[in-house]
């Protein structure tokens, strides 16, 4: 299989950097990206980062990563609070499954501390801010660097 890791972006991410500051930081998800971008290539990995405010969509990706990818970080934004749909297709993927949210989820409102995406994800990172991208990309490379040294 692939080194492929998709890397899934939920509604209103595109606006990282723009509003709320004090919240989500500075950085733009294309920065996200482009540290990403970097860090994957130093584990070996490469990625397909990917946003969208349609709740299809990431369904969609999330199928096409079924036949691409060796794993998946996803931040679902509001979605990680409403989908079973997406839990349902993530349910589908064999690979890893990293839930990462910038902010700390559980410090801030009631509503944000469910979420229907842990059920599937294999670790969750939440208030690390954008670096949080970054520790679930290593944790996927140490995932499939373990799964790889147990085949026999
Ligand atoms: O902390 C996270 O990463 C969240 O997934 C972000 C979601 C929120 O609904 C989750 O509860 C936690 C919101 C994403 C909205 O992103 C914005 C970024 C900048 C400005 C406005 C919205």
């Amino acid at each position: 299989m692939s080194r492929l890791v998709y890397i899934l972006n939920g509604p209103n991410l595109n606006l990282l950097g723009k509003r709320q500051p004090e919240i989500y930081g500075r950085e733009t998800l294309a920065d996200v990206e482009r540290d990403c971008a970097a860090l994957a290539k130093e584990l070996g990995l490469s990625i397909k980062f990917l946003q969208s405010n349609r709740e299809y969509e990431i369904i969609d990706w999330v199928h096409e990563a079924r036949e691409k990818a060796s794993g998946i970080v996803i931040n679902p934004a509001a979605f990680t609070h409403t989908s079973v749909a997406i839990l349902d297709a993530l349910n589908t993927f064999d690979g890893p499954v990293i839930e990462v949210h910038i902010s700390n989820v559980h410090k801030r409102e009631e509503f944000r501390h469910h979420s229907f995406v842990s059920g599937r994800a294999d670790a969750v990172i939440a208030g690390a801010g954008t670096q949080g991208y970054q520790f679930g990309l290593r944790r996927v490379a140490h995932l499939l660097d373990q799964a790889k040294s147990a085949k026999p």
